[in-house]
């Protein structure tokens, strides 16, 4: 049977703003409060998703959350009406505003952890949302993205998903952003990597000193007991602790991986040859040869791959075998990075040709090609049991284009997410496309 891997890539929403909210995350803290356009950033994505998909690969797409998210408002505290509860946030604690207003969700990468039939016990497309309980605002996306999830991958007999892991420090998910699969081809069973930054339980492991380590080792481990997996069919290891401290606050940052093939920087993990020898043992077992590609610190040092996010880059199959990585812009525009990828695809390796595009607007919250996409490997008939709302074609592409031009605005500051009318604008817009994306009712506004 025929398989695939689908990229859903999440459509930025409406309010998509600079809020400085992510500590650890360079680009996040050095725009914030800078102005955004949403129009742009939602426009930007599409465009990504359509290239994709008129490349030949299969392409889907990911709903955004309400914004402001009233509910997590009046959790807090705060009452009255829905303007009420914006306008006293806005007075009394602009950072919960801002909070509750982040388009984080954009970036699905974090949406959830994925495990495809060929791995799992019960031979079925495992999801896990994820927690993000390091940052508040994250920590409130994960009951909508369920609730998205759910209406996308309905069909039981295919598709099994688990609540996100308990809301703690200790178990600190933050999804597919640090975590791969290698395999031969995406039918068969392959080899799980969940990378994690601390142990929240062995003091044995070491931990950066700086900025938090988003992702422990038993919120990977409980990720992988819920899907049912192997453990002749799962490797983890832990990021470098320093590498944390630069900037590195997902391992996506630092390594891709797809097929049977790793690219990653040379100071990305801790203990890296065992790793590499755990995955090239295991994959061997299911029969894949495992191919590694470090890319030397003489060559691009950490800073540079934090600024020009070239390991948050798709690595993705073409049909002779051979791999395309998608970068972002800030890539052509490092030397030494463009100088390296010229390097890499030129030299008759496995990566062959590399594709440039322009998200400036994710790629100044920290978000390149990759954190926006959420890979999910499927044979033919799970494909045909997805929601096919979410599935990119020429004219949902128009659609949504259509969307985005009537309901985003091109400038958002502070002073706009103060402003009651935003919340309205943004409920009228998304209730259209639960219905272009045939998801029925997923929102706040629309179930409570
Ligand atoms: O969690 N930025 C996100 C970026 C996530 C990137 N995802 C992956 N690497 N997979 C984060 O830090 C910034 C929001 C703000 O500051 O407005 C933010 O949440």
């Amino acid at each position: 049977m025929k398989s695939y891997e689908v990229n859903f890539d999440g459509l930025v929403g409406p309010t998509h703003n600079y809020g400085g909210l992510s500590y650890g995350n360079v680009a996040s803290q050095s725009n914030s409060q800078q102005s955004s356009n949403p129009k742009e950033a939602a426009l930007q994505g599409l465009a990504k998703m359509k290239a994709l998909m008129d490349m030949g690969f299969q392409q889907g797409v990911l709903a955004p959350q309400e914004r402001p998210d009233v509910v997590a408002l009046r959790r807090l505290g705060f009452a009255g009406s829905d303007a009420q509860v914006i306008q006293q946030a806005a007075k009394e604690a602009m950072p919960l505003l801002v909070a509750s207003c982040s388009a984080s969700s954009m970036w699905v990468a974090n949406a959830a952890t994925v495990s495809p039939s060929a791995d799992t016990a019960d031979g079925r497309v495992h999801f896990t949302a994820a927690n993000l309980n390091c940052k508040y605002h994250r920590s409130i996306e994960h009951p909508t993205t369920s609730r998205v999830l759910g209406a996308m991958f309905a069909n039981p007999h295919h598709f099994a998903h688990h609540a996100a892991l308990p809301a703690v420090a200790q178990f600190g998910d933050e999804g597919a952003a640090n975590h791969t699969r290698f395999c031969r081809a995406y039918g068969e069973a392959g080899v799980e990597f969940f990378v994690f930054g601390r142990s929240a339980f062995d003091t044995r492991y070491p931990a950066p000193q700086k900025y938090p380590a988003r992702q422990t080792l038993e919120a990977s481990q409980a990720v992988a007991r819920l899907h049912g997996l192997r453990e002749e069919g799962v490797v983890y290891a832990q990021q470098n602790p320093s590498v944390i401290d630069q900037g590195v606050f997902h391992n996506d940052v630092i390594a891709v991986g797809n097929g049977e093939v790793l690219f990653y920087h040379e100071d990305a993990f801790l203990e890296a040859d065992k790793m590499l020898a755990e995955l090239s043992s295991k994959l061997a077992k299911v029969g894949g040869k495992f191919q590694s590609v470090c890319v030397p610190r003489s060559a691009v040092t950490v800073d540079d791959a934090v600024r020009s996010y070239l390991f948050n880059s798709q690595l993705l199959s073409r049909p002779d075998g051979s791999m395309l990585l998608i970068v972002p812009e800030e890539c052509r525009s490092n030397e030494r990075v463009w100088q390296y990828l010229q390097g890499l695809t030129g030299a008759g390796g496995v990566i062959r040709e590399v594709k440039v595009f322009d998200l400036k607007q994710s790629m100044q919250n920290g978000g390149g090609p990759a954190c926006l996409r959420l890979r999910v490997a499927l044979n033919e008939t799970e494909l045909a049991a997805v929601n096919s709302g979410v599935i990119m074609t020429a004219p949902l592409y128009d659609s949504l284009t259509q969307w985005v031009e009537r309901h985003y605005r091109d400038r958002m500051t502070e002073n706009d997410l103060a402003d009651p009318q935003l919340l309205l604008e943004c409920r009228a817009a998304l209730d259209e496309l639960t219905q272009i994306l045939k998801l029925g009712s997923v929102y706040p506004f629309q179930i409570n």
